[in-house]
């Protein structure tokens, strides 16, 4: 696993880490914070969350049901040091207007996935 080249939407943009998440509004409604530790995959349009590792993930899902994801394109991604008492956390606002924390303690960790992020939504926007 690892950072590939731009390609379809399948395509698998970055992943390889478990990174802490938190929803902290949905379309504009506040949330209650709730960290919780999960498989982040990025792929050409968008990010998806899973309990472990993607392979497993879907294995194990049952039938109907979809993981959760964030559409990127549209998205703001930013530092943040207002939201989160954590260092390291990223802040993604949708075009819906939700918002999802990311954070890592390690933050070499994070910022290969600001700027993987970034570059997606950006290559979402102009395209
Ligand atoms: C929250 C929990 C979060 C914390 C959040 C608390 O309490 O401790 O970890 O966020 O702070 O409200 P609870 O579990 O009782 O909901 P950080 O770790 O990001 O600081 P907040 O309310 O200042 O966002």
């Amino acid at each position: 696993a690892g950072a590939g080249a731009m390609g379809t939407s399948s395509q698998v943009e970055l992943q390889g880490e478990y990174l802490n998440k938190a929803k902290i509004s949905d379309g504009g409604k506040k949330h209650r914070k709730n960290w919780t530790s999960t498989w982040v995959v990025l792929d050409a349009d968008q990010l998806t969350f899973y309990k472990e590792s993607k392979q497993e993930a879907l294995a194990n899902l049952k039938p109907g049901c979809k993981p959760d994801g964030v559409a990127l394109c549209g998205a703001l991604i930013d530092w943040t040091t207002e939201k989160s008492s954590r260092s390291n956390v990223l802040q993604i606002t949708t075009h819906t207007g939700s918002e999802y924390l990311l954070q890592a303690d390690c933050y070499t960790t994070i910022c290969k996935w600001y700027d993987a992020i970034k570059k997606t939504v950006n290559s979402l926007s102009n395209g």
